[in-house]
C-alpha cells in the first residue's frame, strides 16, 4: 500500500459511522457550541423514541403524525424504511432485521403487494423511485431476492413511462408536465445501485445519461444549486435540502463508479451551496414546511451527505453536520425525546408530524458522533 492509500484507508476507518471514527473534524469546520454532543447511545434513543411515537406495530408502517390516526405518505415510509436500515447497520441488533422485514411486510400489504401497475396506489414517479432505491438497499443488507425482484420491476415500469427518449431526463408525473429534480437524481441513484448490485451495464449507462441531462438542467455549476424542476426548458428555483442531497448522492456514486473528478467536485460544489447559502450563519439547516411531508427533506439529505463524507472522504463536513444534530437534540422535547424540523426552536409538545420528526434522527444514524 503506498501512502496516499494507506491515508486515504485511514481516513474512511477514523470517520465511518456507527461509533467507530475519532472524527475531530475538519479544518474548516466552525466552533463547538457549549450544547449537546450527541453520543451513539442518544442516536439510538432517538431510533427507539421515533419507533415509539411513529410506528404501527399493526401496520407495520408509519403514522403521520403523533395523534397516530393515519398511516404516513406512502413515499416517507421509504425513507423511514432507509432509517432503520441505517439504524441497524449500526447497533446490529437482530430487533432490528426484524423491523426491516417488517417495514417490507406493511408496504407489501398496504400498496399492493409492490404493484407498480396500480396507478391508485402510485400516483407520481417519484414516490416510486423512494422505494425502487430503498429496495435495492433493503436487498444489499439481507440478499432477499424478493426485494432485488421488485426494485428491478420499478425501475423498468418508471423508465420506461417517465425518461423521454427525445430531449431527455425523467419527467416527475404520470402528465408528464415537468422534470423535477426529486425523480431525476433518485433515478441515478437507483441505477447505481441496481448496477453494482447485478452487473448489468445497461443501468451504469441510465446513470450517467440521466445525470448529464440533469447537470444541464437542473443545476447551476457556478453555484452549486440544484434547481427543483425543470418545465418546458426552463428551470425552477426553488430550494430544497432533498434535491442538494440526492444530487450529491448520485454525484458520489458515479464518482466512486469512475474515479473521475468532475463529479467530487459537484458534489462538493452542492455541499458547499448548502452549507453556505440555505443554512444560517451558524450553518443550521432550513427548518424547510409542514406540507408536502418536507419534514423529510434533510433525513434524504443527511443519507447523502453522509456518503458524500464518508464513501468519498470528505470529512470537512462533519463538523458542520454534527452542529445541526447537537443543535436539534439540545432542543428536543424533554418530556418524550421527539426532534423537530426547525433544529434551533425546542421541539413543540403537542401534536407533530413524523415527518417533522425524522431528519434529526436520520443524522443521528448517519454522522458519527464526535469522540
Ligand atoms: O413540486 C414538487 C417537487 O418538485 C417539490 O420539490 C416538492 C416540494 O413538491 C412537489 S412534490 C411533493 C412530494 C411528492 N412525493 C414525493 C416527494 O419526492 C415530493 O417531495 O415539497
Amino acid at each position: 500500500m503506498n501512502r496516499l492509500s494507506f491515508l486515504m484507508a485511514l481516513n474512511l476507518v477514523l470517520y465511518t459511522a456507527c461509533g467507530k471514527s475519532n472524527g475531530r473534524g475538519g479544518p474548516a469546520g466552525p466552533a463547538p457550541l457549549p450544547v449537546v454532543s450527541f453520543t451513539d447511545k442518544d442516536a439510538t434513543a432517538a431510533f427507539n423514541t421515533f419507533n415509539t411515537y411513529f410506528y404501527s406495530p399493526a401496520d407495520q408502517l408509519y403514522y403521520a403524525t403523533t395523534e397516530k390516526r393515519s398511516i404516513g405518505a406512502i413515499w416517507t415510509q421509504a425513507i423511514y424504511w432507509d432509517m432503520a436500515m441505517n439504524a441497524y447497520k449500526c447497533t446490529k441488533d437482530p430487533a432490528q432485521l426484524q423491523l426491516i422485514k417488517d417495514i417490507f411486510n406493511g408496504g407489501y400489504r398496504r400498496y399492493d403487494q409492490y404493484n407498480w401497475n396500480n396507478k391508485v396506489v402510485w400516483f407520481i414517479y417519484d414516490d416510486m423511485m423512494w422505494w425502487i432505491i430503498s429496495l435495492a438497499r433493503a436487498y444489499q443488507l439481507t440478499n432477499e431476492t424478493q426485494y432485488l425482484d421488485l426494485s428491478k420491476a420499478g425501475f423498468k415500469r418508471v423508465w420506461d413511462e417517465s425518461y423521454d427518449p427525445v430531449a431527455g431526463g425523467m419527467f416527475w408525473d404520470f402528465n408528464h408536465s415537468g422534470k423535477n429534480s426529486c425523480i431525476n437524481f433518485p433515478t441515478v441513484i437507483a441505477a447505481m445501485l441496481l448496477y453494482k448490485i447485478t452487473g448489468d451495464k445497461t443501468y451504469l449507462q441510465k446513470a450517467k445519461d440521466v445525470y448529464s441531462w440533469s447537470l444541464n438542467n437542473l443545476f447551476d455549476p457556478a453555484k452549486g444549486r440544484v434547481a427543483d424542476n425543470n418545465i418546458k426548458g426552463n428551470k425552477g428555483w426553488s430550494d430544497y435540502t432533498y434535491n442538494q442531497g440526492t444530487f450529491i448522492g448520485a454525484a458520489v456514486l458515479l464518482y466512486k463508479e469512475t474515479n473521475e473528478p468532475a463529479y467530487l467536485e459537484q458534489a462538493k460544489l452542492a455541499a458547499d451551496y448548502t452549507q453556505q447559502s440555505m443554512s444560517d450563519a451558524n450553518g443550521i439547516l432550513p427548518a424547510e414546511g409542514d406540507w408536502n411531508e418536507q419534514g423529510v427533506l434533510k433525513a434524504i439529505f443527511g443519507q447523502y451527505m453522509l456518503m458524500l463524507v464518508q464513501d468519498a472522504n470528505q470529512p470537512q463536513y462533519l463538523p458542520w453536520i454534527r452542529r445541526n444534530i447537537n443543535t436539534a437534540w439540545g432542543n428536543r422535547d424533554a418530556t418524550r425525546g421527539l426532534t423537530y424540523r426547525n433544529y434551533k426552536v425546542p421541539c413543540p409538545t403537542g401534536n407533530i408530524q413524523s415527518y417533522e420528526a425524522s431528519s434529526a434522527v436520520m443524522l443521528m444514524q448517519v454522522c458519527p458522533p464526535e469522540k
